[in-house]
């Protein structure tokens, strides 16, 4: 079938494999992350082809992003820029109960991504184009790419699917609420936290999803974390309960849900399958370290159910 193409910045990713400040841990495992390429690669587990394109720096962390994703069978269109490194984002864990992030992005090759970057056809050709407001938010080319993008599938009849993904470390709520609601509003289906929602524009996430279907979006999914997720489209609002588990690394969790949820839409299945399958993915990538290595295979889903996985009701 047409591939589920998608763009953005993926960065190295450094892990602190012990619990404490970075002022004091001893090692850090290496590996990559971004939003955008966890959900392509979470889609390609699923049997959904995938592709991204994105910007890497001339450098041995660009190659290890461009052979992470290939190795997962996304179809890379990565263009290499030699005039800035590839960004690195750290994850610390600070308590057991805890994790931070720290991100050392600004002016990174990622964040140069540019509208020339996008291959003719590459987004006229797809079954879907999935973007996130991170990209939006790390420079004004990547946001240019961004609206090119998502105006490219309108054109084209591709239609669009738009992860909040607010980030505070790259820009202040005031700054990006603007911005993110424009996107929500040009997109078919949104994704977004309850906080993510009242942020793009409402009193709260169901003002928010009223205002956002009230215009030309179809759907608006309300990810809630442990406690599932909740779909609105016009006539009807359709919740499921997430999954008792034990969570051993909750970053990547939302785009393995996004993976999950697209991956079923697309094959026909309707918002509450979609919620299902989301919320299962979502708790497996929680149960690992790592953004995207834990994202599951159909099998795996099979076996999360036969062995137990239990709805939190
Ligand atoms: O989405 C989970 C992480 O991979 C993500 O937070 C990293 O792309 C990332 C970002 O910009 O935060």
């Amino acid at each position: 079938g047409r591939p589920v193409v998608t763009l953005g910045e993926t960065m190295a990713l450094a892990r602190a494999t012990e619990t404490g400040s970075l002022r004091h841990v001893g090692s850090l495992a290496l590996g990559v992350g971004g939003a955008e390429s966890n959900v392509a690669i979470a889609l390609q587990r699923l049997g959904v082809p995938a592709a991204w394109a994105g910007r890497v720096g001339d450098d041995s962390l660009g190659q290890r992003v461009v052979r992470e994703l290939r190795a997962e069978g996304v179809d890379v269109r990565a263009a290499v820029d030699a005039g800035a490194p590839t960004g690195l984002m750290i994850k610390e864990r600070p308590t057991a109960a805890t994790t931070a992030v720290h991100y050392y992005r600004s002016g990174s090759a990622g964040s140069r991504l540019h509208p020339d970057d996008l291959p003719q056809g590459w987004i006229e050709d797809a079954a879907l184009l999935h973007v996130t407001g991170i990209t939006a938010l790390i420079s004004p080319t990547a946001r240019d790419a961004l609206h090119a993008a998502i105006r490219r599938a309108r054109a084209a009849g591709v239609p669009v699917s738009f992860d909040i993904n607010y980030r505070s470390a790259l820009a202040e709520p005031s700054v990006a609420a603007p911005v993110l609601r424009e996107l929500a509003e040009a997109a078919d289906v949104v994704f977004g936290g309850e906080d993510e929602l009242e942020l793009v524009g409402g009193a709260d996430a169901d003002a928010a999803a009223t205002a956002l279907l009230a215009g030309d979006v179809a759907e608006v999914v309300v990810k809630r974390g442990a406690a599932g997720a909740t779909t609105r489209v016009v006539a009807d609002t359709i919740a499921a309960p997430g999954f008792r588990i034990d969570p051993v690394d909750t970053v990547g969790a939302g785009d393995a849900f996004v993976a999950g949820y697209l991956s079923a839409r697309l094959a026909g299945g309707d918002p509450a399958t979609a919620l299902h399958r989301g919320n299962t993915c979502g708790a497996i990538a929680c149960l690992t370290p790592g953004d995207w290595e834990a994202a599951p295979t159909l099998r795996d889903l099979e076996r999360f159910h036969r062995s137990g996985g239990d709805p939190v009701l």
